[in-house]
């Protein structure tokens, strides 16, 4: 139920930005009748705003207007609208990847990758690393204030992630500085590998270490919360850590990175291609995401700078962060 609803939260969401689109991938049905009707039988029409059960050649399952397209005998489960047997649909123990019906058993968190029906922290995942607060001891080394005379500290902190350096800016005169600095997006191996992280309070002429570099492994729970600290004994500072990917790239085996209710999410990546229609965004392929074009639910293609729209298309901007080819 859970799935529907977000389904449905998607799904009005990507209308809104449709709304804001000028794109159409060909033509309109020709759903509007223009009254020539030569039969001479009036038939059954639905009333409009009826809703109109919609099995098509499927056996059991969801007609689409909250009943059911039949029901299966015996031990058959119902898998994508026709009855199987020999298979239970059963996901006990599995948190993502598919059961033996070949259901989906659910997608792994942003930086996880499915193995064997668990979810693991995806080494080849990025995160975003962003310095939040910390908290400064009142006196130095020497049992001094940091500066004088008697001055509050200006602390800033340095970061070392795969050999690559990078300071924050300095929270002057505090000694509860709350930086809010993002220090950019990383692969989850270097975390793991170490990150080398010192403190300073910034002086006129030669700053003060407040904290000597230390390197702190970054550790699963520490994925899991969403954040880690690097302390010593005059300091202790608190780092954010978020999974990110991008719309349209592939993000972990069979994994595509999709916008999925309100956030960027990698899940499995579906089959449709560009153009084709769609329910959901990852019903489309890799490079690929499932909007509302003017007269129904397509896979557009994902673009950017490094990649282009082709032919008699222009990239424009969704507004959930992400860009897609629109027919001119
Ligand atoms: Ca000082
Ligand atoms: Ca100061
Ligand atoms: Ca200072």
């Amino acid at each position: 139920m859970e799935n529907t609803k977000a389904r449905h939260k998607l799904f009005f969401s990507l209308l809104l930005a449709a709304l804001a689109m000028v794109a159409i991938w060909g033509c309109s049905g020709g759903s509007s009748s223009n009254g020539d009707d030569n039969s001479g039988d009036t038939g059954d029409d639905a009333d409009a705003g009826e809703c109109a059960p919609s099995c098509g050649a499927n056996d059991c399952g969801d007609d689409g207007c909250g009943g059911t397209c039949g029901e299966c005998s015996g031990d058959a489960v119902c898998v994508s609208g026709k009855c199987e047997s020999g298979c239970s649909n059963d996901c006990t123990g599995k948190e993502c990847g598919n059961n033996d019906c070949g259901t989906s058993c659910g997608a792994c968190a942003l930086g996880y990758e499915c193995n064997s029906g668990l979810c693991e922290l995806d080494l080849t995942g990025k995160w975003t690393v962003t310095l939040t607060t910390g908290t400064i001891s009142e006196t130095d080394p020497s049992d001094e204030a940091w500066d004088v005379p008697g001055g509050m500290p200006d602390a800033f902190v340095c970061v070392t992630v795969d050999g690559q350096e990078a300071c924050s800016p300095t929270a002057d005169d505090t000694l509860s500085p709350n930086w809010d600095h993002d220090f950019g997006t990383v692969a989850a191996s270097d975390l793991v590998a170490g990150v080398e992280v010192s403190i300073w309070d910034e002086d006129l002429s030669d700053d003060d270490v407040i904290c000597g570099e230390g390197t702190i492994a970054v550790k699963n729970e520490d994925f899991a919360s969403g954040h880690f600290d690097a302390e010593c004994e005059y300091a202790v500072v608190n780092f954010s850590l978020s999974a990110v990917c991008t719309v349209g790239e592939a993000c972990g085996a069979g994994k595509a990175c999709y916008y999925y209710a309100d956030g960027f999410a990698c899940l499995t990546a579906g089959t449709k291609d560009i153009g084709e229609p769609c329910g959901a965004a990852a019903d489309c392929t890799v490079g690929a995401t499932c909007l509302d074009g003017g007269d129904g639910m397509y896979c557009f293609q994902v673009c950017s700078g490094a990649n282009p729209c082709g032919g008699n298309s222009s990239c424009e901007d969704t507004g959930f962060g992400f860009k897609v080819c629109v027919a001119n």
